[in-house]
């Protein structure tokens, strides 16, 4: 995707802001959008909007997912007002152009959406202590909450099949038998790897079609990076990054969650002897999660806790190698290989969740019996 900065006069041209423009910064923690920070002097202080530019090859209908966006960052806010919260520091808020889009094209033909900033928030791309990932758990199961009444009907699937990890399969399947930078050589381990387990990929789509596990409205990217937490209080105060809420799985959130922040080291770690599941990050998230989410998940919800963040830890490496088989067409990279270097610490931190799953059942158990006998 073209990383070129935003033309700030068609900016100006499309929104009204109050007082001087005074500089910008970047935010570009994830791998898909284009993000900013845009500061304007006011006569109240500086204040702050978020400017991002939708990627349109990985978001192929602007409009169909800015109706979800809206519909739900809407649903949201009126929710929190509802609960006696903030709605302007726990919702995101979409700011309309000056013809009342929730969007603008520019002369480049980029797609770009203004949201508000919240202010004395923080951020983490590791979670320094455990008191973060009970907030974490918490700040998801909260969420899952907030949209369970939320008309499934209304949402529009943005990226189909997104956390669909059979379909994520067959998709490797063919970027390996179509092979078209030639790299299908030199990754055959990581080939092998994802193989050897196809079965795990058919099991929770099983459980949906038997109706053992319900469909509801997920988060579908769920990385600790997308919580703003209040910076005194430590709470994890605001859900973003909603471009993939869809229907799905509470397990794809949970797993998708712990893939994140139960890695003791970087997405991208080069030495997998850094690599391992981190299952006290694993206890403190699960108590936050359950602690809000328990009365609304059903047994096999429960059961399958572990095994969603082995299955979403593979999902997520599978489609890095995918990427990487494909040429790099859809992650972001900083570097040639970087693609096989997070598909490589995926797959390093899916066998340590494997070795230590008996654990990670018992621990769930625990936490179970915990909350249900408070
Ligand atoms: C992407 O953009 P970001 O970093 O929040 C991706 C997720 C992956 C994640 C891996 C729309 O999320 O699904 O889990 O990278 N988002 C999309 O870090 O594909
Ligand atoms: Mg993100």
């Amino acid at each position: 995707m073209d990383t070129a900065l935003f033309n700030l006069e068609e900016i100006l041209d499309n929104y009204t802001f109050k007082g001087e423009y005074c500089g910008y910064s970047v935010l570009n923690n994830g791998h898909i959008n284009n993000t900013y920070m845009i500061n304007f002097a006011t006569d109240e202080g500086e204040k702050s909007y978020i400017l991002q530019q939708i990627n349109t090859a990985v978001f192929k209908d602007p409009d169909v997912l800015m109706k979800n966006y809206i519909g739900v960052t809407d649903f949201v806010r009126s929710k929190v007002a509802e609960n006696g919260g903030d709605p302007k520091r726990e919702a995101v808020k979409v700011y309309c152009t000056n013809s009342g889009n929730s969007y603008f094209i520019d002369k480049e033909g980029r797609y770009w959406r203004i949201i508000n900033y919240i202010t004395d928030t923080v951020s983490y791309n590791f979670p320094d202590n455990a008191e973060i990932c009970r907030s974490a758990g918490k700040a998801f199961g909260k969420f899952q909450q907030i949209l369970a009444d939320y008309p499934i009907d209304r949402l529009y699937e943005t990226i189909p099949n997104f956390h669909n990890t059979v379909s994520r399969y067959a998709d490797f399947e063919a970027a390996l038998s179509a092979d078209k930078i030639g790299r299908a050589s030199s990754v055959e381990k990581e080939i092998d790897f994802v193989k050897s387990r196809k079965a795990d990929c058919a099991v929770l789509l099983g459980l949906l079609e038997k109706g053992e596990l319900p469909l509801r409205v997920t988060h579908n990217d769920t990385k600790l990076n997308n919580i703003l937490f209040d910076k005194d209080s430590g709470e994890g105060i605001c859900i973003i990054d909603l471009d993939t809420v869809m229907p799905g799985l509470s397990l794809y959130d949970f797993g998708d969650s712990l893939r994140f922040a139960g890695n003791t080291a970087d997405e991208d770690e080069k030495d997998l002897s850094k690599v391992s599941f981190n299952t006290d990050i694993y206890r403190s998230y699960t108590e936050g999660y359950l602690s809000t989410a328990i009365d609304s998940l059903n047994d096999a919800e429960i059961y399958y806790l572990p095994f969603s963040v082995k299955l979403m830890t593979l999902e997520c490496g599978i489609r890095f190698l995918t990427d990487y088989l494909n040429g790099d067409v859809y992650f972001r990279i900083a570097h040639p290989e970087h693609n096989l270097d997070r598909c490589r610490t995926q797959f390093a931190l899916v066998e340590d969740i494997e070795k230590k799953y008996d654990e990670l059942m018992a621990l769930t158990e625990k936490i179970c019996s915990q909350l249900r006998s408070e």
